[in-house]
């Protein structure tokens, strides 16, 4: 692949976007390969995914503005789809998808890691969707998850503004869960995914589909689809241990991690 690195440490896959030249910024190229390594990751032995930025300036620094600048109406709707499929397939991603943001965070690479499950940032990180100031809107998801992540008054000051805002603004507001100095980002971002890796995972998937599906849904369906995903645990060998561990007075940590069920 060109634009995208994939390595595996242990059980956590590390996805890099990879395109220094123009600051990570996402072309078609980059997407298309972004969606082939996710489709590649080994949901047998892989527990989380890590997506950042190669380099200490750019996480993102948006969707690849010189590619859109010539592209039709009927090829800019075909990028909004192709954009808007991938971030969808990060979101909905089987595991959990931790964003290690670690600089430039504009117009669709706010969207990238905002499609993640978990934002953490470094101290220089920079967000923002200036798309209103290129005569376009957000177009990969910006405007409705930028609204429910962090509210819709905020998002709309933001998004109407084409305002820029640093690491301790999006901290503030809840757009990212932390923020660390550049050289301990990666580390942080492996430290948390090995301690979800840690964890059963077939609950921990199911968590992730609860809260995705819940959020979608009035509360009733919401709780439904609670006793559904997350009762089926009960099915699970992780289950069995878990649960014998505590009433053996025992801390000791899962050892089945069974990944699918076995009638599945
Ligand atoms: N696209 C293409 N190239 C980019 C880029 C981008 N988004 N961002 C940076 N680059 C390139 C620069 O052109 C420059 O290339 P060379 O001139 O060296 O060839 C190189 O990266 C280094 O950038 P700078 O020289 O500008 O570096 P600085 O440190 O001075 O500034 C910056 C960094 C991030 C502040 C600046 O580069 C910048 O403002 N970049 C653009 C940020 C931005 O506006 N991002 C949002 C893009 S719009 C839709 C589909 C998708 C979208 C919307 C609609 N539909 C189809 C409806 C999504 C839109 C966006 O994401």
């Amino acid at each position: 692949m060109a634009f995208i690195k994939y390595e595996v440490n242990e059980n956590v896959g590390v996805i890099t976007i990879d395109r220094p030249k123009a600051l990570n910024a996402l072309n078609t190229d980059v997407l298309a390969e972004l969606s082939a390594v996710l489709d590649g990751v080994d949901l047998d032995t892989v527990r989380a995914l890590i997506i950042t930025g190669s380099g200490d300036k750019s996480f993102v620094a948006g969707a690849d503005i010189a590619e859109m600048s010539t592209k039709t109406l009927e090829e800019g709707v075909a990028f909004y789809r192709a954009g808007n499929a991938v971030m969808r397939k990060v979101e909905t991603f089987p595991l959990p998808v931790i964003a290690a943001v670690n600089g430039f965070a504009l117009g669709g690479g706010n969207e990238l890691a905002m499609s993640c499950d978990i934002r953490i940032c470094s101290e220089n990180a920079v967000f923002g969707q200036p798309e209103v100031g290129l005569g376009i809107t957000p177009g990969f998801g910006g405007t409705q998850r930028l609204a429910r992540i962090v509210s819709p008054g905020i998002a709309k000051q933001f998004i109407y503004t084409a305002t820029n805002f640093k690491a301790d603004k999006a901290l503030a507001i809840g757009l990212v869960n932390a923020v660390y100095p550049q050289e301990q980002l990666m580390d942080e971002a492996m430290k948390l995914a090995k301690k979800i890796a840690a964890q059963a995972p077939i609950a921990v998937r199911a968590c992730k589909k609860c809260i995705n599906d819940g959020l979608d849904k009035a509360m009733d369906d919401a709780i439904e689809v609670e006793c559904v995903v997350g009762g089926a645990c009960f099915g699970s060998e992780d289950q069995k241990e878990g649960m014998a561990n505590f009433l053996r007075k025992k801390d000791d940590p899962l050892k089945v991690k069974q990944v699918a069920f076995k009638n599945a």
